[in-house]
């Protein structure tokens, strides 16, 4: 008898929500919807797409057709004489003059959709919500009997906004080389997730692969091969493939640590300090395996360094041109300094007392460095418990990736600046499967979707600090053949819990949306990790 209880208990958690409403249809839940009970059934030549974007600088046609195909399966070559009877209709007010404002705050991501038995209607402001629109309305449409088509509950209206306007993933592409199309994959997840940043950590102390248009051999020196080295034509492809998901890409270059790469290029050996000396970390458990390669820090007191980096800052002017950077500012290990005589002597002659001092000095410097190559730029950096001593400026953002209980510091010590939230005893996807480094406790447990979910950024931070979250994957242990199921469902945990209002939880609905997300990802070859069985994947959670 009591085993029979239990087992109604464990049925009744996992379970019970039918997957036949709009709510558990589209993750992450849209701010507000209203349904009917009608079902729309339609023959895919009796469908259409129009827009009234026919003049637009931006050009809407490729996302259109990349939702038709997704919607039907194939991109249609109807017969001209059908008659299309249902037709999305696409209303934006004011011809789409760009992607993305420059500013990530003015970005209406909103949209509109309403669908009755005579109409559909998709309304929004800017590109980005047209696209979120798109993504919207494709889940809401499923293959029926004899190649139908049938939209459920209808009428159905929904009014849609994100609650926070950064809600980004960040690839690291140095620790292993991640092929264009597995760049691609996870920006056809964030689409699905309406994610909208890809911070892109294209470079570190492994390898440097990208091709370079100022240092022209430097690749040949740096990318671990010619094949694992990203070619100007792919990254251009990239960024433009993300853009019209209405997806920003920021490059990340990491300075003046992690750099340890660029001293494989032997012309700039010379300015990489610690080139062969391994992380100084003592290893608190576990086996000692030799997690990377030795850490490197760039000269500060070497003026080539400066023409070096404004040679990057110049490759990423031309490949990126979105309106942030990311010149990292982490885990600069200062007895890589302190080791070389010409770096302690520059700081006695500039009265330079300590290595925070000497650091700021760097970032200031490489700061000007930036505007001195016409960058307009907006710049982030890294930020933990180690570096609460950064001088930045009002404008910049800090990316967070301090433990989570300290995230409230930040209310204090930088009230001025928009804060990322990134804590890595919550949100970092590389943490709890067998670390690199020989086990850190705090990166031990695996950060699952409903931990990251579960995180209420304004516990700590209020909300205008806020700029947004992001949940990095850092690629120690990860390649072409694991990060769709290391970043899929667990990213999307944040673009619930960054998108939707902080309502109240509604375990088995949330479980049955991004169950269905989940589904629409591995039909899209986008390997995402299941959460429950099968059975609840088709019957609801
Ligand atoms: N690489 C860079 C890394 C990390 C950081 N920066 C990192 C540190 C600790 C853990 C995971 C990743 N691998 N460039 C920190 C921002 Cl547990």
């Amino acid at each position: 008898m009591g085993k029979g209880w239990n087992f109604v208990l464990i049925s009744a958690i996992l379970c019970i929500a039918n997957a036949e409403s709009v709510r558990h249809k589209i993750f992450p839940t849209p701010q507000e919807f209203s349904e009917g009970e009608n079902v729309l059934t339609f023959d895919a030549c009796e469908f259409d797409i129009k827009h009234n974007q026919e003049k637009a600088p931006i050009d809407v046609n490729p996302i259109i057709k990349k939702y038709k195909s997704r919607i039907f399966g194939k991109i249609l070559d109807c017969p001209s004489y059908f008659l299309s009877k249902r037709v999305l209709e696409i209303q934006i007010p004011t011809l789409i003059q760009e992607y993305f404002p420059a500013k990530i705050e003015d970005t209406d991501e909103s949209y509109s959709l309403k669908i009755t038995e005579t109409e559909i209607i998709l309304s929004a402001n800017q590109y980005s919500g047209l696209v979120h629109g798109l993504e919207t309305f494709s889940r809401l449409i499923k293959p029926s009997d004899n190649g139908k088509y049938v939209i459920e509950n209808v009428p159905i209206t929904i009014q849609d906004i994100p609650r926070f306007s950064y809600r980004g993933i960040m690839i690291d592409t140095a620790r292993h080389f991640i092929g264009a199309q597995s760049i691609m994959r996870v920006i056809d997840g964030m689409a699905m997730a309406k994610l909208n940043v890809l911070h892109w950590h294209i470079v570190d102390d492994d390898s440097f692969p990208m091709e370079s248009l100022s240092f022209p051999s430097l690749a040949n020196y740096t990318a671990f091969s010619l094949l694992q080295t990203y070619l100007k034509e792919e990254i251009q492809s990239i960024v433009s493939y993300a853009n019209t998901n209405a997806i920003r890409i920021i490059p990340e270059f990491d300075n003046p640590g992690h750099t340890r790469s660029l001293g494989l290029d032997p012309s700039f050996n010379p300015l990489v300090t610690c080139f062969n000396t391994h992380w100084p970390y003592s290893m608190p458990s576990g086996p000692k395996i030799q997690g990377g390669p030795p850490t490197g820090a760039l000269d500060p007191s070497n003026s080539t360094t400066y023409s070096l980096i404004a040679g990057i800052f110049q490759d990423l002017n031309f490949y990126f041109p979105d309106s942030y950077v990311h010149l990292g500012g982490d885990e600069v290990i200062f007895s890589c300094w302190s080791s070389v005589p010409a770096i302690v002597q520059f700081m006695q002659q500039n009265k330079i007392q300590t290595y925070q001092a000497l650091m700021n000095y760097y970032i200031n410097k490489a700061r000007g460095v930036l505007t001195s190559v016409n960058s307009t730029k907006t710049a982030l950096y890294w930020l933990n418990e180690a570096t609460f001593y950064l001088q930045v400026k009002s404008t910049d953002i800090l990316e967070y990736w301090g433990l989570s209980a300290n995230i409230s510091k930040l209310a204090t010590l930088y009230p001025n600046n928009k804060i990322v939230i990134a804590p890595s005893d919550v949100y970092y996807m590389d943490c709890g499967m067998g670390n690199p480094y020989g086990g850190i406790s705090w990166c031990d447990p695996y950060h699952s979707w409903w931990s990251i979910y579960l995180l209420e950024p304004t516990q700590y931070l209020s909300a205008n600090q806020i700029l947004g979250g992001e949940v990095p994957m850092w690629a120690e242990l990860v390649n072409d053949w694991n990060i769709d199921g290391k970043i899929w469902p667990r990213a999307a945990g944040l673009a619930e819990r960054y998108w939707s209002q902080n309502s109240k939880v509604n375990v088995p609905s949330l479980v049955t949306s991004l169950n269905s997300l989940i589904v629409a990802m591995n039909a899209q070859g986008i390997g995402a990790s299941p959460i429950t069985g099968h059975y609840c994947e088709i019957n609801g959670s």
